[in-house]
């Protein structure tokens, strides 16, 4: 069965992770940027200063989506390209270079979906404490709203933030991300204000643009380990932290009840007013699906006291559980839970250990063939089930550069030579080649077309 006619077959890419270039033209330092260029925080001590080239070669990536049959590209803006210290004056080459993408994109008939917010906050505004600074809400929607003047004439498609949870986590628990902060206390404070962002831009489109706007969330499934009380009680933890944080005040208009006692003093909520700037009605959520997780209840972890068990079961490079049944689930339980919303996987994919491109030019990728064709598989289940999804984007289009793994995880459809620059198609883009152009239909056909996929792994 092909897939609902119209459904959006695309790839998705982020600024910092292909641009190269941040500097350029007049455009202002981001706290990516930073964080890269100080000791120890990168694998092998890569930047984004080059990474694919694609500020200059966009021209060409974009022919080659064009010839990979894909019919939509989910990129983000660098928010100090356009305004080089977060707010205040603009950059005008900023605009032009997105003003040229744009135009290549609809040239060879790619839907442009634009990501706001894809985690590279202009460092002027860092220095004014970031996302802890109740401000940089109101300056981000400031920004969305000249971005949708902009471009809103030709963009149908809008997200404002990607992943905030990782943002929130990875950058201010954690501290592996920018800007590297290591304080659980500051979570609800930064997640207050992503949310309120997302409300100010929400606000802003409503005025100027008549597309689709919505925000791309990373979900995963959270299995307890056991039957015990405990570890279902973290589940249940993990699930409020992880996927309902963002969603829930934004869809439902309220916070999960789990998270006040899991900071105690430290809590911050939204006010009433806030929430309803929060809670707008949403034209789709973006969901960036990749695992499952499994936890144990485990009091020493901060701040959710639920410890994730490493899977032994088929894994990706970065040690991700492969299970795509988890993709149905989770699409699932957000139509139920919000009453038919629609959605878009906004991301999807896998890292694993590729080959250098042969002699013929041919990257045989057959795990990542068989990730795509079975999470492809789970998103049709979705649909038979009733979920109004309408678009499936890949992570990645290229190889990136991938935050603090730097150039070691290869995520991309095409394969990067980062000496050389040369893109070579995978054989999983060959693949996804055939699902776009075929929407949907004889996926196993395709796949076992691919060249080079002549061993897959077997579905899950
Ligand atoms: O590369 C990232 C992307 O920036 C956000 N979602 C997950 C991807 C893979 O880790």
């Amino acid at each position: 069965m092909p897939f609902p006619s119209g459904f959006l077959w695309g790839a998705a890419t982020s600024a910092y992770q292909v641009e190269g270039s941040p500097l350029a033209d007049g455009a202002g330092p981001n706290i990516w940027h930073r964080f890269a260029h100080e000791p120890g925080t990168i694998l092998g001590g890569a930047t984004g200063d080059v990474a694919c080239d694609h500020y200059h070669r966009f021209q060409d990536d974009v022919a080659l989506m064009a010839d990979l049959g894909l019919g939509a590209y989910r990129f983000s803006m660098a928010w100090a390209r356009l305004l080089p210290k977060g707010r205040g004056r603009m950059n005008a080459r900023g605009f032009d270079f997105y003003d040229r993408l744009i135009d290549a994109l609809l040239a060879r008939d790619l839907v442009p979906m634009v990501t706001l917010y894809h985690w590279d906050l202009p460092l002027g505004l860092e220095d004014k404490g970031g996302w802890l600074n109740d401000d940089t809400a109101r300056w981000f929607g400031d920004y969305a709203d000249l971005a949708f003047r902009a471009f809103s004439d030709r963009v149908p498609y809008w997200v404002t933030i990607n992943e905030p949870a990782v943002i929130m986590e990875k950058g201010y628990v954690l501290g592996v991300y920018a800007p590297g902060h290591r304080n659980v206390a500051e979570a609800p404070v930064v997640a207050r204000n992503l949310l309120r962002a997302h409300g100010y831009a929400v606000q802003a489109y409503r005025d100027r643009g008549d597309g689709a706007i919505g925000i791309a969330v990373n979900l995963q499934p959270v299995w307890p380990a056991s039957d015990s009380p405990d570890d279902r009680a973290a589940a249940e933890r993990a699930n409020a932290w992880r996927n309902l944080q963002f969603l829930d005040p934004i869809l439902l208009g309220q916070s999960p009840a789990e998270l006040p006692s899991m900071f105690g003093r430290d809590w911050r909520g939204l006010s009433p007013e806030d929430m309803a700037l929060v809670r707008q009605p949403m034209d789709f959520v973006g969901v960036n699906y990749y695992t499952r997780i499994v936890v144990r209840a485990d009091p020493s972890v901060a701040p959710t006291g639920a410890a994730i068990v490493p899977s032994a079961n088929h894994r990706t490079l970065v040690g991700w559980e492969v299970f795509p049944s988890g993709l149905t689930e989770t699409l699932v339980a957000l139509d139920r839970r919000n009453g038919g919303v629609p959605v878009y996987v906004t991301e999807c994919g896998a890292a694993f250990a590729d080959a250098s491109p042969s002699a013929g030019g041919e990257v045989p990728d057959p795990e990542r063939v068989a990730f795509l064709r079975d999470h492809i598989d789970a998103a049709r289940l979705a649909i038979d089930a009733g979920v109004d999804l309408r678009g499936f984007f890949v992570w990645s289009l290229l190889d990136n550069f991938e935050w603090n793994s730097g150039y070691a995880l290869p995520y991309g459809l095409v394969h990067v030579d980062f000496d050389t620059q040369q893109r070579t198609v995978k054989s999983s883009g060959r693949f996804f080649s055939q699902a776009a152009r075929s929407n949907g239909e004889r996926l196993d056909a395709a796949a076992a077309g691919a060249r080079g996929a002549t061993a897959l792994p077997s579905g899950h």
